[in-house]
């Protein structure tokens, strides 16, 4: 593990207050006054993306500042180790290669000595091959009808990307079939997604890479039981379920046939999984086709992330940026706005992906870091955010970076609908950055004791990502630069991306205290005082002792 110097330390680091005290009280007004060619020079088009991150309190001094901390901490190394599939997962002793997933067939990346890169495309033929059958009607359930609803059973990394994907390229996915996703252990999820469901047929497709989950493990004994239960045969189970995991042998003990099971690799991160087996639903929507498109957007933006000099490096850009305002003007969050309702998830996966990802409090080497890492990250397509949470960032008193993300094209033009989405996405921009003076409010002739009121003070920073349209290549390309943004800000951190120790203690508490609420004889509490309250009224309420 890296016994490199503390981020603190470094020269570079520390060169990077004085940039932000020198641009803290410096208007984007005045920025863009004093430089004419400032929103192309701060702007950028590569891999299928526009970005304009002019709108960013950064002069040149400061970028190069910045580019220069990434440079200081070891990121183009690290890029190589990364691609080159070194054991970067330093706490799990693991390679990290979500970017082998979209590798062309032809390339070679190696683990422990073996290409993985035939198994990768070896198993994508296998979902290509059952994803056709599904939806040509090949495929059917046990009683011989054809499938209509999948079912994606699996949680956090196994239902956010497959969830967000399908909502996302909803135009493009077969609309004969209908995808419903049940994550939750809390059992309302399950009933609603089968409520008007025909078990006939309902295909359910389990997604858990360790087949440990809690919560995909009951719903899957759940939706066995359903099945057998309507059908009134074991035999539903091996044309009705199949699974997605890198743990055949415990599929297999739930009764799922080996052979409808669709393996993936421990190098694969569950919030890294969108583009692995784990999207089989979203390659059943979509088709193989679709989702092989899907894995071109993603290779561009690897490519990209990969060769593009640091300057030019949308990832890099995006990074650093985010960088600068969570550690030197105390913002604390990350706002993420699609201007695109097939969009509407992305939020939460870049929620997930994100902050599992670098919510970390200890550095590579395991000391704990004296600097803020991850941000929260949230959001809600525009222009719904602008009617709810919008009025906080424009007005209120904290600093919240904002990405913007539009589609020059509609996949459903209609009227006007399509250029007044884009005027607000624009209008938010502008306002953001730029705010509105006493000055101005006083010359609309507004009440003196109105102008506080109505003043707006800009300066507030956002990226504006500009798309062609909201296509499987686009998706791809979208989801890539997050993660490739992630790993970035990950390595400037000094954080390992790759881990989520905290997630696990979770799981292990939730499984004791179920043994303890499940129990028939009173059980020996030994929790705090409040745990052990709250237990015996559960308890008490169900009828147990
Ligand atoms: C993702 C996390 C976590 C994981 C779920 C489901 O990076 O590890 O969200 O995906 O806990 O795990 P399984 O796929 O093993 O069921």
């Amino acid at each position: 593990m890296s016994e490199s110097k503390p981020l603190t330390a470094l020269p570079e680091w520390q060169a990077l207050e004085g940039h932000a005290a020198r641009l803290r009280d410096v208007p984007l007004r005045r920025l863009f006054a004093d430089d004419a060619g400032r929103a192309e020079r701060f702007s950028l088009e590569a891999a299928g993306i526009f970005l304009d991150y002019s709108k960013h309190r950064v002069d040149a001094p400061a970028l190069d500042a910045l580019l220069a901390v990434a440079k200081a901490r070891g990121l183009a190394a690290r890029i190589e180790a990364m691609f080159t599939g070194a054991p970067i997962n330093a706490t799990e002793g693991r390679s990290v290669l979500h970017i082998a997933l979209r590798a062309p067939a032809g390339a070679s990346i190696l683990v422990d000595g073996k290409n993985v890169v035939p198994e990768v495309h070896a198993v994508l033929e296998r979902m290509g091959e059952f994803a056709e059958r599904v939806r040509s009607g090949v495929w059917t359930g046990h009683t011989g009808k054809r499938i209509r609803r999948v079912v994606n059973i699996g949680i956090g990394g196994s239902d956010l990307g497959p969830a967000m994907a399908y909502q996302a390229l909803r135009s493009v996915s077969d609309r004969a079939l209908e995808l419903r996703f049940v994550s939750n252990i809390d059992a309302t999820d399950f009933a609603e997604a089968v409520r008007d469901a025909n078990p006939e047929d309902t295909l359910f497709i389990v997604c858990s890479k360790t087949f440990t989950t809690l919560e995909t493990l009951e719903n899957a004994k759940t939706a066995r039981a359903w099945l057998v239960g309507q059908l009134g045969s074991d035999g539903a189970v091996a044309k009705n379920i199949v699974a997605v995991s890198t743990n055949g042998a415990e599929g297999a003990r739930l009764g799922i046939d080996t052979a409808n099971m669709f393996g993936f690799w421990d190098w694969v991160g569950g919030r890294y999984s969108v583009d692995s087996a784990i999207g089989l639903s979203l390659m059943v929507a979509i088709g193989p086709a679709g989702f092989r498109e899907f894995l071109a957007g993603f290779r561009e933006l690897d490519e990209h992330f990969r060769r593009a000099p640091f300057e030019q490096n949308l990832p890099v850009l995006l990074g650093v940026l985010g960088v600068f305002y969570n550690n030197f003007f105390g913002a604390e969050t990350h706002a993420v706005l699609p201007y695109d309702q097939y969009l509407a998830r992305l939020p939460a996966y870049l929620q997930q992906l994100d902050m599992e990802s670098n919510g970390k409090r200890v550095d590579l080497a395991g000391r704990p870091v004296d600097y803020q890492t991850g941000p929260i990250i949230w959001g809600e397509p525009g222009t719904n955010g602008q009617h709810a949470f919008y009025q906080l960032i424009h007005q209120g008193t904290k600093l919240i970076p904002c990405d913007f993300i539009g589609f020059l094209r509609s996949e459903n033009p209609l009227g006007k609908h399509h250029d007044l989405l884009m005027a607000n996405l624009f209008a938010q921009s502008e306002a953001l950055a730029f705010g509105k003076t006493a000055e101005e409010v006083r010359a609309e002739g507004v009440k003196p004791e109105l102008v506080p009121h109505r003043t707006f003070p800009g300066n507030r920073p956002s990226s504006t990502l500009l798309l062609e349209r909201m296509t499987p290549a686009a998706l791809g390309r979208l989801i890539a630069l997050y993660e490739h943004k992630v790993f970035v800000q990950g390595t400037i951190w000094g954080v390992n991306s790759f881990d989520q120790w905290g997630v696990e203690l979770g799981k292990v508490l939730a499984k004791r205290i179920a043994s303890e609420i499940e129990a028939a004889a009173a059980p020996a509490l030994a929790h705090d005082g409040s745990t052990n309250a709250l237990l015996r009224r559960y308890r008490k309420a169900q009828g147990r002792a």
